[in-house]
């Protein structure tokens, strides 16, 4: 059942020993979500932690500092920037997937599998929901909050490029600035700094690089042998992902990403007028219109070849073939 930001904080001050969940591969916005509803609640002086299946990425691990462990039998759980329960990986899935209490999201395909949802289709980052929310439960931001969700605010909308964002996610950020967050140092941490493994991963992923259809697609691989040589972490992907749709006259941009498990994450980024939600949602994936994603499980071969035909069908409904 759909539910409102104020039935969502008159329900959040009822429940007490919360469990908050982000989604597997965690990013800013999932992280943000957690860690400054988490701090959150704490302040109220109820029971509460974050709980994902994977790790922190090392720029963001300082959201969690000082946060208390899982370790107690959840009485409601609650999912942030989560669209499906897949989403939340295997282990946390299995334990909870099915259990889910509230689910707060910004992801149009969110396919509503939590027994309360606070979605907002229009919100650029989860982040912005929950600001929306601290302020209607009065609970004070305190700059630590104000930081968890600028991760998200920005880290969502690449920094303030993308086009998703609204007026209404640069007051979010002005506010959350206002309220201490420290915005320079987290940018310059975020999308300035890169390790040095990561900018041979970066090198290589440029030269797998391909044109398809007169330059309007572009895709990089990356596979686990690049991983390896380059020593750069699977959680650094994400800014990888960014790189096709940079060149120019590019539509549809797609960063591969060969998995553990053989199989490969492609990852869509799009101009306008594509969509790569619905590209995506063509190959069992999902996401936002100017970013999603989908898992492939063919050869390398196979996955190019499903890709070039469903980008080249996306192409021509789009009238640009
Ligand atoms: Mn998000």
């Amino acid at each position: 059942m759909k539910i409102t930001p104020e039935q969502t904080a008159a329900l959040l001050r009822e429940k007490d020993n919360i469990l908050i969940l982000c989604h597997a591969h965690p990013d800013g916005d999932t992280l943000g979500c957690g860690y400054a509803l988490c701090r959150a609640l704490l302040s109220l002086e109820k029971r509460a932690a974050v709980l994902c299946e994977d790790e922190l990425p090392r720029a963001l691990a300082f959201l969690s500092e000082g946060m208390p462990k899982p370790d107690f039998e959840p009485e409601f759980v609650v999912a942030v920037d989560v669209a499906t329960i897949k989403l939340l990986g295997d282990c946390v899935g299995e334990r909870f997937g099915t259990r889910v209490d509230l689910c707060i999201d910004h992801h149009y395909t969110n396919s509503l599998f939590a027994e309360n949802v606070l979605l907002d289709d229009t919100a650029a980052a989860a982040s912005e929901i929950i600001f929306q929310l601290l302020q209607i439960m009065h609970i004070e931001i305190t700059p630590i909050i104000a930081e968890c969700l600028y991760v998200g605010v920005s880290t969502d909308t690449g920094c303030f490029r993308y086009s998703n964002v609204t007026s209404r996610t640069l007051r979010t950020a002005a506010d959350l600035m206002d309220l201490g967050a420290d915005c320079a140092r987290i940018n310059r941490e975020i999308f300035e700094t890169k390790s040095r493994s990561f900018a041979m991963l970066e090198r290589m992923a440029l030269n797998s690089a391909q044109t398809y259809f007169d330059g309007l697609l572009a895709t990089v691989t990356v596979t686990q042998q690049m991983f390896r040589e380059s020593g750069a972490s699977e959680d650094e992907f994400d800014r990888i992902a960014a790189i096709p749709r940079q060149i120019e006259g590019v539509l549809v941009g797609a960063a591969i990403r060969e998995l553990k498990s053989g199989a490969y994450k492609v990852s869509v980024r799009t101009n306008p007028p594509m969509n790569a939600a619905d590209i995506c949602a063509r190959m069992n994936g999902g996401g936002h219109p100017a970013a999603a994603g989908c898992t492939l499980e063919g050869s390398p071969e196979e996955n190019v070849k499903t890709l070039l035909l469903v980008v080249e069908d996306a192409l021509r409904k789009a009238g640009k073939m």
